[in-house]
């Protein structure tokens, strides 16, 4: 158990550290512009949708900068959709005449992505759909059994070819491990004996081979390494990595009309978060039909790439805090240092509650400029001699030394706090 243990830990040594990726959605459903299940939400009959692979010639692909931008955003991996859903391949394919290579773009865009990402000093992930929507079987099992087998075929050799021809890769994000009714169709209560179906067990065992160091995300019916949290933030329990994954507005995929895109307070609150459970933050971009990721999307990873060069200290590398911040802020810590991040800024003095710990010292990680503190009863931390206006208007970090690891006080008397003496 315990070498297990160590293995795992030294395979998620380098995640720990990253905290932040890049997610890219990209493939044949760009053309229409309105998200990634297009095939499906319009009911688009096979091949009247493989037809788009005749007009899929992005001019304007430039692997060098989608790798530049997510350096610039201070993202330390990307996980490129070499395979979603609709089947489409952004790779070379032995057993797929449907893919970039053999259609109008006649491009590897994965072999140029692992080129871009290495060169810009990124990790390399790639995602990857077990489901194919062209398969009859995957809709409809008893009906077209040796379609379904066809399908979970077409994946075992697939993830083969994707871990055997691109050099070292550094993430394998399965999607769509699941099936169409599965209790109908499969038998299964809760999708556990999911991965006999898949055959997912071996080709995760041939992926480790191939690649001994690479992250398995829980998406082909097997826990493997991390959780993957969608669109929402959730710790996993202590010890197991996780990493939540969202969008910046509506759709993974291309949406022409988005006007549903969130603020970079939110974008930076969700990363804060992750980073306070331990956990990561996978920021999807929609590249437009030509390859280009858009402005909306561009212009919030920059400012997150420069809140983070100033701020950074508490979130890369990053460990789980108990200590509450309540509506004010979000705790993070390294050993013995919390890293407040306030993005309600009250002023000149500011009182965090409930913390057992002395602080010895605090700083502002904006400007490097002494904070004051004062220990009250029942465990209030007052920060003081803050700024009057906040330096970053979004969020801003308070660095605060610890006499030991920061603890926090459970309320035993909930009202004591009331008299001052808790
Ligand atoms: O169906 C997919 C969806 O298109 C998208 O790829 C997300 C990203 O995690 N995963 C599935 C929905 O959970």
């Amino acid at each position: 158990m315990a070498k297990k243990a160590e293995v795992y830990k030294k395979r998620m040594k380098w995640f720990h550290q990253a905290r932040f990726g890049m997610f890219i959605h990209w493939g044949l459903y760009a053309i229409p512009g309105n998200g990634e299940w297009i095939m499906y939400s319009s009911r688009i009959p096979k091949d009247e949708y493989a037809k788009l692979a005749d007009q899929f010639n992005p001019r304007k692909f430039d692997a060098d900068a989608w790798a530049g931008l997510a350096a610039e955003a201070g993202m330390k991996y990307m996980v490129l959709t070499t395979r979603h859903h609709d089947g489409f391949c952004l790779f070379d394919s032995k057993v797929s005449d449907f893919t970039s290579v053999k259609t109008a773009a006649k491009r590897d865009f994965v072999a140029e992505y692992v080129k871009a990402c290495r060169k810009a000093g990124l990790k390399v992930g790639f995602y990857y759909s077990l489901l194919d929507w062209r398969f009859p079987g995957y809709w409809e099992r008893a009906k077209h059994v040796e379609s379904s087998k066809a399908m979970a075929k077409q994946y075992r050799d697939q993830v083969k070819e994707l871990l055997t021809n691109y050099g070292k890769i550094d993430v394998l994000w399965y999607d769509g491990g699941w099936v169409v009714n599965e209790v109908e169709q499969y038998g299964l209560k809760d999708g556990t004996d999911l991965h006999k179906f898949w055959g997912s067990k071996k080709v995760n065992a041939m992926a480790r081979k191939l690649q001994p160091g690479i992250i398995i995300n829980n998406r082909s019916a097997i826990d493997e390494d991390i959780d993957t949290p969608e669109q929402h933030v959730k710790a996993s329990k202590a010890g197991r990595g996780w990493e939540t994954c969202m969008t910046i507005g509506d759709g993974w995929g291309y949406v022409r009309n988005n006007p549903n895109c969130k603020s970079t307070l939110v974008l930076l609150r969700h990363l804060i978060n992750a980073a306070a459970g331990g956990g990561n933050y996978l920021l999807n971009v929609g590249p437009t039909p030509d390859g280009e990721i858009r402005r909306e999307e561009t212009v919030k990873l920059r400012k997150m790439g420069k809140w983070l060069r100033t701020h950074g200290e508490g979130i890369y590398g990053s460990q789980r805090c108990p200590l509450s911040g309540a509506e004010m802020g979000t705790w993070t810590r390294k050993g013995n240092t919390g890293y407040f991040h306030v993005s309600r800024w009250q002023g000149e003095e500011l009182a965090v509650p409930l913390i057992a710990t002395k602080a010895r010292s605090a700083t502002m990680l904006a400007t490097g400029r002494q904070v004051k503190v004062r220990h009250e009863s029942n465990g209030r931390l007052v920060l003081y001699g803050l700024p009057r206006r906040p330096p970053h208007p979004d969020v801003n970090v308070i660095k605060v030394r610890f006499a030991g690891e920061p603890k926090a006080i459970k309320e035993k008397d909930k009202s004591a706090w009331l008299a001052g003496d808790a």
